[in-house]
C-alpha cells in the first residue's frame, strides 16, 4: 500500500481540489512539526526533569505545568517566521500573541490548548495538543481578543495531537476528518484513516460522574436513564469511560463511537462550563460534526455561538448523533 505523507495529502488537497492554499498547507505542517516535538519532549519525561509544576498560573488561574508552559512556547516558536499567521491565541496567554516585526504576516488565526488533559501529565496518561485556524478579518493588522471572536462554525481547519501509546494528528479542512500516524523512524505523519466516521448510535458515553450532584436536570436525567440499564427506561446497558483529556475521550468517540459531556454545573455559578469555547469546543465540535457526529452546549450547536470573550467556558456534550440529539431533547422539554 502506498505511503502518504501529510505532507503529500496537504500537497493532493492543494492541486487537485483546491480546498487549502499554500499558507494553509504550510501553518498545517508547522503545527504538525510543533507536535513532534511536543511529542518527544513528553517521551522523555522524567529523564529531561519537564514533570511537574511550572510554579505559575495561566490567565484562567490554573496552576501550569512545566509541560503546559514547554508546549506553548514549542507553538508560539514554530509558528511566527513562516508568514501564514496574522496572530495567535492561546489557552496559556491572556491575550494574542502578536507576530514580531521582523517577520511578514498572513491572512490566518491559529488559537490552540498546547497541552490539554495536563492533570494526565505526571501519571503517564494520555495527553493532547487542539488548535483551530480562522481567517484574520479584512483590514485588521494588530489582531487583539476581537479578531478571534468569531463562531466555530468560521473555523477554516481544526486538528488534534494525541499524544498516547501512538502519536496521532486528527484533521478536518471541512471536508471529512484524516488521521495520521508519527512514524518514529522517519520523522513523518502518515495517512492512517480517511473519511472517518462516528457511528450514530453507541452504548458508550463520558463524563466525570463526581460532579453529578451539580449537574442540570436534563443531564441528570440522561445519565440516570443510562445507568439504569436493561432494566431503566433505554432498555439496554451502556459502558462508562472517562480518561480526563479530552483529546483521547473525543478519539476514542472518533474510533468507535460514544457520547462526551462536560456539563455547566452549579459549583461555580460563574462559569459556563468547564472547556474553553475557542480552542477546546469549536475545534472538537468541528471535527465531529465533519466525521457525522454532532455537539451542542444542551440549547445550541457549539459552531453557531457567538463567542464574547477569548477564553470563555462552555458546556459540551459531543459524539454520536442520537444520543446528543437525545440530551438536547431533554434540554428543550
Ligand atoms: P486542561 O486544558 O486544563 O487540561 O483542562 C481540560 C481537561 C479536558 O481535557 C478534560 O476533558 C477535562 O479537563 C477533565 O476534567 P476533570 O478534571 O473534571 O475530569
Ligand atoms: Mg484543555
Amino acid at each position: 500500500m502506498r505511503r502518504i505523507t501529510l505532507m503529500q495529502y496537504l500537497i493532493e488537497q492543494e492541486r487537485q481540489r483546491d480546498w487549502i492554499n499554500a499558507d494553509l498547507r504550510l501553518l498545517i505542517e508547522v503545527v504538525s512539526r510543533a507536535c513532534k516535538a511536543i511529542s518527544i519532549a513528553i517521551g522523555k519525561g522524567d529523564l529531561a526533569g519537564i514533570l511537574g509544576g511550572a510554579g505559575s498560573e495561566n490567565v484562567q488561574g490554573e496552576a501550569q505545568k512545566k509541560l503546559d508552559v514547554i508546549s506553548n512556547e514549542i507553538l508560539l516558536e514554530a509558528n511566527e517566521w513562516g508568514g501564514h499567521l496574522a496572530a495567535m491565541a492561546s489557552e496559556e496567554m491572556d491575550h494574542p500573541h502578536q507576530i514580531p516585526h521582523r517577520f511578514p504576516r498572513g491572512e490566518y488565526l491559529l488559537l490552540f490548548d498546547p497541552l490539554d488533559g495536563s492533570s494526565n501529565i505526571d501519571v503517564n496518561i494520555s495527553v493532547g495538543t487542539i488548535f483551530s485556524v480562522l481567517r484574520c478579518p479584512e483590514g485588521v493588522t494588530e489582531p487583539s481578543d476581537a479578531a478571534f471572536l468569531q463562531p466555530g462554525a468560521a473555523q477554516v481547519c481544526a486538528g488534534y495531537a494525541v499524544y498516547g501509546p501512538s502519536t496521532l494528528l486528527v484533521l478536518t479542512l471541512g471536508q471529512g476528518v484524516a488521521c495520521f500516524t508519527l512514524d518514529r523512524e522517519t520523522g513523518s505523519f502518515i495517512l492512517t484513516k480517511n473519511a472517518l466516521r462516528i457511528p450514530e448510535d453507541t452504548g458508550e458515553f463520558a463524563i466525570n460522574a463526581s460532579n453529578m450532584r451539580f449537574w442540570e436536570p436534563p443531564v441528570k436525567r440522561y445519565i440516570d436513564e443510562l445507568m439504569a440499564g436493561k432494566g431503566g427506561p433505554r432498555g439496554r446497558d451502556f459502558n462508562m469511560r472517562w480518561v480526563a483529556s479530552m483529546v483521547a475521550d473525543v478519539h476514542r468517540i472518533l474510533t468507535r463511537g460514544g457520547v462526551f459531556l462536560y456539563p455547566r454545573d452549579t459549583k461555580d455559578p460563574k462559569k459556563a462550563g468547564k472547556l474553553r469555547l475557542m480552542y477546546e469546543a469549536n475545534p472538537m465540535a468541528f471535527i465531529v460534526e465533519q466525521a457525522g457526529g454532532a455537539a451542542t452546549n444542551g440549547r445550541e450547536r457549539i459552531l453557531g455561538i457567538q463567542p464574547t470573550e477569548l477564553h470563555q467556558r462552555v458546556a459540551v456534550i459531543l459524539g454520536s448523533k442520537n444520543e446528543v440529539e437525545r440530551v438536547s431533547a431533554y434540554h428543550a422539554a
